[in-house]
C-alpha cells in the first residue's frame, strides 16, 4: 500500500522524464468543415440529422471549426506545453466513400497538423478510427459486415503510406466498445441500430480491423513508430453480495471481448457461453484470431469512472444507470438482467461518479494481467458546467478531478506499472456525441457563438504540471 492522502489529492509527486504529458481530441468532435475539400459523409453526419438523436439537434457541422483554426489550436497546445497530442483522422476525409481512391486534400490537412506539431516539439499520436465511419460503408452493412474490416485495412495502408514518416504513435481504434455496443446495441450512438447480434458481430469485425490495421500500417510505415489500440475499460464494483456473476458478465462483454482476442488471441469461453442465445459467433472464421493478435507497443486506457452492478431479481424496478443516453436498445447482449446501480457521488456533469481509486486499480490490474505490456492513459477528464467570468474559467472541479487522477496514475507507477503517459480529455470543449454541445470536457473553453478559445484554470494547472513534472497543489488541496 502506498501512503498518500485517502482522497487522492496529493501534490509534489514527480513523474519520470520519459512520461508523455499530452491532451486528446477526435475529428468529428472538433473539426467542423463537414463537407469541405472532398470530405464524404460519415455515420455521425447522418445520425445527428435524425430528429431526437442528439440533444438540441446539434451536429458536428461546425463544431470547434478546428479545420479552419488549426494554427491557432497548435499555438494553444504549445502555450500549454503539451508534449504529445492525440488526435483522430476522419476516414471520410481520406476515403470519402470508405474505399477506393484517396482524397489528397484530406491527407493534406493531417499532414499540416503533423508538421505543425513536430515544428512545435509535440509528438503526434494518431488514431485511425474514432467513430466516424464513412456512410457508404454503413449502407453496405457497417461493422456487422466483415468487409468493413478489410476496407479499414486499406484506409490504414493509405494513410500510413502518407504520414508514416512522421507520426510517433498509431492507434487503430478508439473505444470499440462504444462503436459496437452503443452503435449497434443500445442505439445511443451512430448508426443507431438496436440488435444484440449486430453488436457482437461488430465487436468481432472491429477486433479484426485492429489486427489487419496494425499489419497494414507496419507494411508501409517507414519510421520506428509505436502501435496501439485504445479501450475504455469498465471498472466494476459489486452492487450487493451476490454480484459476482453480474461483474463477470460485464467484464467479459466490456473488457475481455477486446483484450482476449487482441492480447491473447482468443475470445473468453464465458463470453461465448453468455451470448450463445444471441449469436453462434459463426462470423469468427478460421485464422481470424491470429490476424487480430498482433504485437503492439502499448495499450491505450480510457478511464472516467466506475460502474456498480448486480443481478436483477425480477421483482424490484430495474435500474439501468450505466452512464449513457437511453435510446431503447441494450448495450449488453445476453446480459440484460444485469442492473447498473446508482453510485455514490460526487459526480461530474455527465452524472458519472468521481473515483480516482478506480484508475489506480485498473492500471494495476491490467499490469498484472499483461505484465509485459506498457500502458498509456489515452483519455481521462471530466465535464462540468463552466462559466467564463472576466475572461477566465475557474473550473475548480475539473482541476480537482485531474489532480486526483494524476495522483492515481502516480500511485500506479509506484506500484510497478509501466505507464508511459497521460493524454487529458479533452484539449477543447467539443461535440459530446448524443449530448451535443451541452457537456464541456475541455481544459480550453470554446465559445460556440464566436469560437473564441479561453484556457481554463485546469489548463493552466496542467501547464504547470507539465513544466515542473510534479503534481501542483489543486484548488482543494490541504495547505
Ligand atoms: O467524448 C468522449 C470521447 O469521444 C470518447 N471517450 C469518452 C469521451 C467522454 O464521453
Amino acid at each position: 500500500m502506498i501512503s498518500g492522502s485517502p482522497d487522492y489529492r496529493d501534490h509534489g509527486l514527480e513523474f519520470p522524464e520519459t512520461f508523455l504529458f499530452g491532451s486528446a481530441t477526435a475529428s468529428y468532435q472538433i473539426e467542423g468543415a463537414y463537407d469541405e475539400d472532398g470530405r464524404g459523409p460519415s455515420i455521425w453526419d447522418t445520425f445527428s440529422r435524425e430528429p431526437g438523436r442528439i440533444v438540441n439537434g446539434d451536429t458536428g457541422d461546425v463544431a470547434d471549426d478546428h479545420y479552419h483554426r488549426l494554427d491557432e489550436d497548435l499555438d494553444l497546445m504549445q502555450r500549454l506545453g503539451l508534449e504529445s497530442y492525440r488526435f483522430s483522422i476522419a476516414w471520410p476525409r481520406i476515403m470519402p466513400t470508405g474505399s477506393g481512391s484517396v482524397n489528397e486534400k484530406g491527407v493534406a490537412f493531417y499532414s499540416r497538423l503533423v508538421d505543425g506539431l513536430l515544428a512545435r516539439g509535440i509528438r503526434p499520436i494518431a488514431t485511425l478510427y474514432h467513430w466516424d465511419l464513412p456512410q457508404p460503408l454503413e449502407d453496405a452493412g457497417g461493422w456487422p459486415q466483415r468487409d468493413t474490416a478489410s476496407r479499414f485495412a486499406d484506409y490504414a495502408e493509405a494513410i500510413g503510406a502518407r504520414l508514416g514518416d512522421r507520426v510517433h504513435t498509431w492507434t487503430t481504434l478508439n473505444e470499440p466498445w462504444c462503436s459496437a455496443y452503443l452503435g449497434y446495441g443500445s442505439g445511443a450512438h451512430a448508426p443507431g441500430v438496436t440488435s444484440g447480434r449486430a453488436a457482437l458481430a461488430a465487436v468481432h469485425h472491429l477486433n479484426l480491423a485492429h489486427g489487419l490495421g496494425v499489419q497494414a500500417l507496419r507494411s508501409v510505415v517507414s519510421n520506428d513508430a509505436q502501435y496501439s489500440a485504445t479501450l475504455n475499460f469498465h471498472v466494476l464494483r459489486p452492487g450487493d453480495d451476490t454480484a459476482d456473476d453480474a461483474m463477470r458478465r460485464i467484464d467479459a462483454l466490456a473488457n475481455r471481448a477486446f483484450t482476449g482476442p487482441m492480447l491473447r488471441g482468443e475470445y473468453p469461453a464465458d463470453l461465448l457461453e453468455d451470448t450463445s442465445k444471441v449469436t453462434d459467433w459463426q462470423f469468427v472464421r478460421p485464422g481470424d484470431l491470429e490476424q487480430i493478435h498482433q504485437p503492439i507497443d502499448f495499450l491505450g486506457v480510457n478511464y472516467y469512472s466506475t460502474a456498480t452492478v448486480r443481478t436483477w431479481d425480477g421483482r424490484r424496478p430495474r435500474q439501468t444507470a450505466d452512464g449513457h443516453k437511453d435510446a431503447g436498445g441494450s448495450p449488453w447482449p445476453g446480459s440484460e438482467m444485469v442492473e447498473f446501480v446508482q453510485q455514490a457521488g460526487p459526480y461530474t456533469a455527465m452524472g458519472w461518479n468521481i473515483a480516482p481509486d478506480g484508475l489506480e486499480e485498473l492500471l494495476v490490474s491490467l499490469h498484472e494481467q499483461f505484465p509485459e505490456l506498457p500502458l498509456m492513459v489515452t483519455e481521462n477528464g471530466a465535464a462540468f458546467d463552466d462559466q467564463v467570468t472576466d475572461g477566465a474559467v475557474h473550473d475548480v472541479e475539473r482541476t480537482d478531478y485531474l489532480q486526483r487522477h494524476f495522483t492515481a496514475a502516480h500511485r500506479a507507477l509506484q506500484r510497478g506499472v509501466d505507464l508511459r503517459g497521460y493524454q487529458v480529455w479533452s484539449l477543447l470543449d467539443n461535440f459530446e456525441w448524443a449530448y451535443g454541445y451541452t457537456k464541456r470536457f475541455g481544459i480550453v473553453h470554446v465559445d460556440y457563438r464566436t469560437l473564441e478559445r479561453t484556457i481554463k484554470d485546469s489548463g493552466h494547472w496542467y501547464a504547470e504540471l507539465i513544466r515542473t513534472r510534479a503534481i501542483p497543489r489543486g484548488p482543494k488541496s490541504q495547505r
